[in-house]
Order: structure tokens, then C-alpha cells, then sequence
């Protein structure tokens, strides 16, 4: 028997009018009353956030969000960079409900397996570029790069180089906030306080050619530059004590950091030369962000392991993974048991709705429309905005995810002072004008559904930039 069952009945919601109060069971006071009696949210400062009280968001429909108090926001950020086939999409509340009342849950540990992680495991194999084949199942991107770890480690170790056990990342880095994540990670503000760090990791400087390359250096000069100093430390370390290289295609969280193109090519070069592996960090860049599947498709380079969250499921369940190629995913297997899981490896459910989701992306040409279309006009769009804009310095970014690099000066490269806050400020002349768009630093960041039109992307770019012009006229700046 198939694991597909009959189409259930399913009703699509319909999209709330405009300003109308949605059905919810208390009033915005009472959620935001209760939610400072009880919840503690991440990454955030309590104290000041129960005194202003939170945003009560009640539901949403393709690129939109609803307030509790009934204002349709812009999500600019696709949730939290992950929403990427857009809200309210029938598909996967059915793949989750079907796979529900056939088999909500079983485990993979012990000699069984289920037909939603079969069917994910060769639809990935399918979507992914050639050499990878082979996918372990976690539930989030922090969760995927501690299982890195595990697989890196064991890799050496099977091949006899048990010297092999230093990782090196970069500084403004985003990996995740488990104790692995977060030392992988380059948020000097996460390392003060963890209670420990992990073994073994070390961070070389990004490549961040706005904020760190000196005035006579080219993109491209300064991108080698950054580039090699992965070879220094690895020599500094010795290369036996070597055994990988994780990084971003381009850094998220830190600010949508693109780095020229001659960064990836010479991180390869550098890993080949000295058999260090090379890992991708796709929580964000998977799944169709810069038009390709992957981002380091984009970039043009080959890792030999890739993590993956986010776009895997579209943000509606939580799940991550980690993509092996032939070469780790043999060493792996034919030597004996990988001693390690999560009770929710591989889960039916989530295994489901990522199956829905990437056929979506798929079959609906979402990816392929980010590359030719919608992508190129928004990054048109962008840069046709902002090019001459007072206080935007750069505009980085491809496909569907971009960052706007706020600056005193721009032609000379010169930032804010007190950048975090002007970011924070025009994030939230965003919130006020009902935009989602994050701010890291003095970068503003855009990265909305993948399913976004070109109306939409109209509205987007005029509402950042009204926030943009905000913050600049606030700074006496024009
Ligand atoms: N890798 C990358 C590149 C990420 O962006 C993770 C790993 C960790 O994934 P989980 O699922 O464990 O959160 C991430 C997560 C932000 C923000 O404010 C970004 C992330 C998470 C939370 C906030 O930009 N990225």
C-alpha cells in the first residue's frame, strides 16, 4: 500500500480583508499580558520587550502576515529565511494531516525505516548536485551542524587520521545556538555567554569587503586575501591536526555578506591541497534562496558535506539535514555503527511535508523562476532604488535575498559609528510601516517567499525604502 492516502477535504484559507479583525481568542492586551507572564523569547531582552509588548501575529497568507490588531504586514524575511514557498500552502498542511492519521511517528534507530523518509532521501538525492546521495535527519540547522561534527570526526577516524580534529569557521559566521552551533558560529556575543565552548574550533576573519577591506583593495583582491588566510592558519595548525572548513556561501545572519568571486575557488583550492574537508552551510542558501537549489551552486564551488534547515520544509514543521557525498557517505557506512541520533530523525511528518514542499518548489518551477525572473528584478529593482541613496553603501546579494548596507558616507566606505542602532532604528520605521525586514548591524536584510510576485517585490522595495528615507531624514541626512 502506498503511504498516500485519499486527498483529505481541506479548506484553503481565505485571505483576511484588509483591516478586519481576525477569529482569535483574546484581545491583543491579554496575549501580550500573558505572553510577559510566561514566555521567554530568543534572543531577546525580556525586560524592555514585556514593556513595550510583543506583535501578536494570527495568521498568514502568501507573502503576508496579520496582526492581532488586524494590520497585513510585508514579511520581507520569509519568516525567519525560511518560509520560502510562501504561507497557507494547502500541500503541506495535507502531506502533514494525511501523514498524521497514517503514522505520526516512528524511529529509524533500530533496524526499521518508513516510506516518507525513503521518499525524501531520494528526492533529495534527485534535487542535490551529483556526488550527493546520501541525508541524515535532524530537526533544526544548529541540530545539522553539531551533527557535522559527528560525521567530520568519524570520517578521519575511519580513514585512520585521528590527528585530523580542528574545524575552522569564520568570525560573523551564523552556525547555530546549540553549545556546537554557537562555537562554530563567529557571534563574539553568543561566546560570552556559553558556559563552554567545543573543542577544537577556531575562526578566521570574514570576508567583508564594506567593513574590512583597506581603501586600495579591490572586491576581488580583498576576497583572495580572506580567502588565504584559511591556508595560514591550516599551516599554523598543521595540516594533520586539519579536518574541515565550514562556512556560509554567503553569510545570513551576519548580513548577507557576498563575498567576490574569488573567494570560494581558492577555499577549495586550499581545502584540496591540504585534505581538509569542505563544508556548506545551506540553512539558509538551500532550497532555491539565490535561484539555484543550493548556494554554493551559485558560487560555483563543491563541498563534500552540506547542512540544510529552513527552506527544507518551508519553515511549516522543523527539520534539518546533513547531505554526505559518495566519499564521506562510504567511509561512513562500511565502517561499522555512527554512534548518534535524535529521537526525531528522519520523523514521518516532517519527512512528508518536506516531500510536499520540495515537489512545490519543483514541480511549480519556483527555483527556476527566482533565477530568471523574479530574482534578477529584484535585484534590478534594488539597486535601481538605492544606487544613489544617501545613506546605502552597498548592495549585496542574488536571486531572492539581498543586504543594504547602511553607511555615513558611502563612497568612501565609511559606517555608522553607532551602526547597530541606526539599523535598529530603521527596522523600526519597517515594523511601524507594517514591512518585515531585519536589520544586522548597519545592514538591512531582505528575504521574502520565493513565491513573491513582481507587485509584491514593488511593494517591498517602496516600503524599505520609505523606512530607509526615514532613518536618513531622523539622522539630518539627505
Ligand atoms: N546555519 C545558518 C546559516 C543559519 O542561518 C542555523 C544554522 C541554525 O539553524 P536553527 O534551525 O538551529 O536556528 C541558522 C539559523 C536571524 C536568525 O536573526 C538566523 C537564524 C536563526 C535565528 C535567527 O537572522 N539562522
Amino acid at each position: 500500500m502506498s503511504y498516500r492516502t485519499e486527498e483529505i477535504a481541506y479548506v484553503q484559507p481565505a485571505e483576511p480583508a484588509a483591516g478586519a479583525r481576525t477569529a482569535q481568542q483574546r484581545t491583543t492586551a491579554e496575549y501580550r499580558a500573558l505572553d510577559a507572564a510566561h514566555h521567554v523569547h530568543p534572543f531577546s531582552d525580556m525586560g524592555a520587550l514585556n514593556r513595550s509588548g510583543s506583535r501578536v501575529i494570527v495568521k498568514a497568507h502568501g507573502v503576508y502576515l496579520w496582526d492581532s490588531e488586524g494590520n497585513k504586514i510585508i514579511d520581507g524575511m520569509a519568516g525567519l529565511w525560511c518560509v520560502n514557498v510562501g504561507y497557507g500552502r494547502k500541500e503541506l498542511a495535507n502531506a502533514a494531516y494525511r501523514q498524521m492519521e497514517q503514522l505520526p511517528y516512528y524511529n529509524t534507530f533500530f533496524k526499521t525505516t518508513h516510506p516518507p523518509v525513503i521518499e525524501l532521501s531520494a528526492l533529495l538525492a534527485e534535487l542535490a548536485p551529483e556526488p550527493f546521495n546520501h541525508f541524515f535527519y535532524c530537526n533544526s540547522g544548529s541540530e545539522a551542524n553539531d551533527t557535522v561534527l559527528r560525521i567530520v570526526h568519524r570520517y578521519w577516524a575511519t580513514q585512520g587520521k585521528h590527528s585530523k580534529k580542528v574545524v575552522i569557521s569564520r568570525k560573523n559566521g551564523y552556525h547555530g545556538s546549540t553549545i556546537a552551533g554557537g562555537t562554530l558560529g563567529g557571534m563574539g556575543y553568543m561566546h560570552e555567554q556559553m558556559p563552554s565552548k567545543v573543542e577544537n574550533i577556531v575562526h578566521i576573519d570574514q570576508p567583508y569587503f564594506f567593513g574590512e577591506a583597506n581603501s586600495s583593495q579591490t572586491p576581488e583582491e580583498f576576497a583572495l586575501a580572506r580567502a588565504q588566510q584559511l591556508e595560514m592558519k591550516i599551516l599554523e595548525i598543521g595540516a594533520d591536526n586539519v579536518a574541515a572548513f565550514i562556512g556560509e556561501p554567503f553569510q545570513g545572519a551576519g548580513g548577507v555578506i557576498f563575498p567576490a568571486s574569488t573567494y570560494w575557488p581558492e577555499i577549495e583550492r586550499i581545502c584540496r591541497k591540504y585534505d581538509v574537508l569542505l563544508v556548506a552551510d545551506e540553512v539558509i542558501g538551500g532550497f532555491g534562496r539565490t535561484g539555484e537549489w543550493f548556494a554554493h551552486q551559485h558560487f560555483g564551488f563543491k563541498p563534500d558535506l552540506i547542512t540544510m534547515a529552513k527552506g527544507l520544509t518551508s519553515g511549516y514543521v522543523p527539520m534539518g539535514a546533513v547531505g554526505l557525498n559518495d566519499r564521506i557517505a562510504k567511509a561512513i557506512i562500511e565502517n561499522g555503527e555512527f554512534n548518534h541520533g535524535l529521537t526525531y530523525s528522519g520523523h514521518p511528518v516532517a519527512a512528508a511535508v518536506a516531500v510536499a514542499n520540495l515537489k512545490l518548489l519543483r514541480d511549480e518551477t519556483i527555483v527556476e523562476r527566482v533565477k530568471t525572473d523574479t530574482g534578477p528584478y529584484f535585484q534590478k529593482k534594488l539597486r535601481d532604488t538605492f544606487a544613489h541613496h544617501p545613506i546605502v553603501g552597498e548592495i549585496a546579494g542574488a536571486g531572492l535575498v539581498a543586504g543594504l548596507q547602511l553607511a555615513e558616507e558611502p563612497a568612501s566606505r565609511k559606517r555608522f559609528a553607532n551602526g547597530g542602532d541606526v539599523g535598529g532604528v530603521c527596522r523600526d520605521f519597517c515594523f511601524n510601516g507594517n514591512l518585515i525586514m531585519r536589520a544586522s548591524g548597519d545592514r538591512m536584510l531582505l528575504s521574502p517567499p520565493l513565491v513573491i510576485s513582481k507587485q509584491e517585490i514593488d511593494e517591498l522595495v517602496s516600503k524599505a525604502k520609505q523606512a530607509i528615507d526615514a532613518t536618513a531624514t531622523q539622522l539630518g541626512i539627505s
